[in-house]
């Protein structure tokens, strides 16, 4: 029987796209009549929009920009934080100049220091010079993000050095809520909350035991759309590690009640995935761009290259993983000069690198599609048609296949961009690209484990009249929404 196409939502590759975060479509697949039901767990709304973001601008910023510590101790004076020329405009411009979608702030770090006025404490901007107690860094950034189109989260440390609370118990556990309620009610739409699990000692070595259920229900209630970002979700994992590496297997998949936030011991399965998982649980890579988490003058050398990035995103974004790259503004209030040479240049080069999509002038076809050749609905051009609501399909028998594409002229591949239709599970375990060169030889260029969300992969071809994209193992019939040739 070949199956009615009912309806397909079309979405736009967000590559191509410099839309709002939340105008983000996202893939919907449910209407097509015959679709392969789906295998094993499947993302969430609210992940499906996360993974279309890709990377964004970690940003950390507090009394440490004007000490030079990494970790403050909580006694430091709302004095100390005065930035001169603070424009997050600035900064705003600089994410999207590099491309990244949107900006995750430390609204608090450990030291317990406030960057909008909290009504709970009295260690915040309000008790310092800076725009006479009457500034709110969340309420400027977030004004920039939505007047540049770029989303907007937060980073709220539960260990809490300042608050004489802290180690209490429950009390602690009150004040720590009614500050994220206050941060989620008052900035307009928040896309991620990220939770950082460090549980540190407090005043007399006291330990606060964090009730974080307490703060799921608070995120979900005031923000619904928010990803909540810790070492084990509840929405997106840590990726196990800090250097900008995903894991070449990174399955989507893991067994979440096993996983919490401060975790330690279990980096490998937070790199790779659990491949039997039963939640969808994807790993964002955080890392930044000069050694230390927080701006110091003595680390302006030492801000990484417009090629180190490059790396970082192939090694994270190219592996299926979000990128968080943390740029540090520093004690003026602005990204400072070495980190808007390497982001501007680092812009210009995935501008210059994903110009021009090759496959989608190609000729496409596949070994085998569901329902017979002639079914539009699961098609082998659906790859190609920029539209990731659409995929190509097999007959659930069939649990490998090859896409091949040709092309009227020879070409010279640099990267490959393969993407699985992930709204109906992660499938492939195993897959390898052939190029066919000037002599006609077809010869294995790149081999990989899995795909799920993306695979981008680094090509070295000349004179290359066809490619095949070969699936040689998925775990159900495969369903691949993309693939690009740049
Ligand atoms: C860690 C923190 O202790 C660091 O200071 C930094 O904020 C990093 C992103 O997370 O757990």
């Amino acid at each position: 029987m070949i199956p009615t196409l009912a309806l397909i939502t079309s979405m736009i590759h967000p590559m191509n796209n410099q839309s709002t975060p939340s105008s983000i479509a996202i893939p919907v697949v449910a209407t097509i009549a015959g679709a392969p039901a789906p295998f094993g767990p499947v993302p969430s709304a609210r992940q499906m929009r996360w993974h279309a973001m890709e990377s964004c601008m970690f940003i950390h910023f507090g009394v440490n920009t004007f000490t030079g510590a990494e970790w403050g101790g909580g006694k430091e004076k709302p004095a100390l934080f005065n930035p001169t020329e603070l424009d997050c405009r600035q900064w705003a411009r600089a994410a999207k100049d590099a491309g990244l979608r949107g900006m995750i702030i430390t609204a608090k770090h450990h030291d317990g220091f406030c960057l909008w006025a909290s009504a709970v404490t009295d260690h915040s901007v309000k008790f310092g010079p800076w725009r006479d107690g009457k500034g709110d860094v969340l309420r400027e950034l977030s004004t920039a993000c939505h007047a540049e189109g770029l989303a907007f989260g937060v980073y709220l440390s539960p260990w809490d050095r300042n608050n004489p609370k802290y180690g209490t118990g429950e009390a602690y556990n009150e004040y720590f809520a009614s500050q994220l309620k206050d941060v989620l009610s008052n900035y307009g739409e928040i896309s991620e909350v990220w939770f950082d699990g460090a549980c540190g000692e407090g005043p007399d070595g006291r330990r606060q035991v964090y009730d974080f259920p307490k703060f799921i229900d608070v995120v979900r209630t005031c923000q619904p759309g928010a990803c909540i970002f810790s070492d084990g979700g509840p929405d997106v994992r840590w990726v196990g590690n800090e250097s900008g590496i995903g894991s070449e297997t990174n399955w989507n998949r893991m067994n979440a009640k096993d996983f919490y936030p401060g975790i330690t011991g279990r980096n490998e399965d937070l790199a790779h995935g659990q491949r039997d998982g039963t939640d969808w649980l994807p790993a964002e890579v955080d890392v930044s761009i000069r050694p230390g988490w927080f701006w110091r003058a003595a680390e302006d050398d030492r801000v990484k290259s417009a090629q180190t990035l490059e790396k970082i995103w192939f090694e994270s974004v190219g592996r299926g993983c979000n990128l968080l790259l943390n740029i540090p503004v520093d004690s003026r209030g602005l990204v400072a000069p070495q980190e808007l040479a390497s982001l501007k240049q680092w812009g210009d080069q995935q501008r210059a690198m994903f110009a021009n999509d090759l496959a989608s002038k190609a000729q496409v076809a596949a070994t085998s599609v569901r329902f017979a050749s002639n079914s539009a609905a699961f098609a082998a051009t659906n790859v190609t048609d920029g539209n990731s609501a659409t995929y190509w399909a097999t007959d659930d028998s069939v649990t490998s296949g090859t896409l091949e594409f040709r092309f009227s002229n020879p070409i010279a591949p640099r990267v490959i961009r393969i993407e699985e239709a992930v709204q109906l599970g992660q499938r492939v375990d195993a897959f390898h690209v052939e190029l066919r060169g000037a002599d006609g030889v077809w010869r294995k260029a790149v081999e990989g484990t899995t795909i799920g969300v993306r695979r981008i992969l680094r090509l070295d071809g000349e004179g290359v009249s066809g490619m095949r994209v070969v699936i040689d193992q998925s775990r159900a019939c495969p369903c691949i929404s993309r693939v690009s040739i740049y």
